[in-house]
């Protein structure tokens, strides 16, 4: 995949927002490079609900040329033929959507050297690494992990597609950059944002005109 895809990546469902088609629709305003659909937590959308939300996400998203990925998700990212889909250790949810979907892009989340080797291998095409730093947005996280096992991962894969996420702002996103990620993901800086267009910005690690 294009590594600049992942410069700015924006993550949502509709538990993060209370507008969230607003929301999203100021975040492509604001030039995010890639769109994930995480619909998670209790009162979240599910069947058709989600689908028709989940449709309306991707209209906008294909308005702006930005990729749409699905969260976890295969048989909705299949239905609507998603850009992609993001998984936790999942290799079955790798190994299906890759066989019942080409040229698609594949996310896998990791925490540790063993879990890359093992997404690289599986046929990954960006992993996020994280949690970076403390996080609200996922219940389940795993303690903020710092920069650290960023570092070695991109040494060890320098041309591998990495995104940071996890606690991630528009204070320390340059030290996420600066570490070896190709992007940052975040949910809470870009929804909770007073300034959609300028938090984008300052993720972006300059002035916006940037592509990295
Ligand atoms: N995955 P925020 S952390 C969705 O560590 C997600 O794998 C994580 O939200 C991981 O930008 C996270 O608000 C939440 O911290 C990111």
């Amino acid at each position: 995949m294009n590594r600049d895809s992942l410069n700015v990546y924006f993550i949502m469902g509709t538990l993060n927002s209370s507008e969230p088609l607003e929301t999203l629709e100021k975040a492509l305003k604001a030039r995010i490079t890639c769109f994930q659909l995480r619909e998670k937590g209790e009162g979240s959308l599910t069947g058709e609900a989600l689908e028709s939300f989940a449709r309306a996400c991707q209209k906008l998203c294909k308005a702006y040329g930005v990729p749409f990925i699905v969260n976890d998700d295969v048989e909705l990212a299949l239905k609507l033929d998603a850009d992609g889909i993001h998984v936790g250790q999942d290799d079955l949810a790798i190994t299906e959507f890759r066989a019942r979907a080409k040229n698609k892009i594949i996310g896998v989340s990791v925490h540790n050297e063993q879990e890359m080797e093992l997404a690289v291998k599986s046929g990954a095409d960006y992993v996020g690494i994280g949690p970076i730093y403390a996080t609200k947005s996922k219940t389940d996280a795993q303690p903020p992990a710092g920069v650290d096992f960023l570092q070695k991962a991109r040494s060890q894969y320098p041309n591998f597609p990495i995104v940071g996420i996890g606690g991630i702002n528009e204070k320390n996103a340059a030290e996420v950059r600066s570490s070896g990620a190709d992007g940052v993901s975040v949910i809470s800086v870009i929804c909770e944002s007073p300034n959609i267009e300028k938090t984008i910005q300052a993720l972006s690690g300059g002035n916006g005109n940037e592509t990295k």
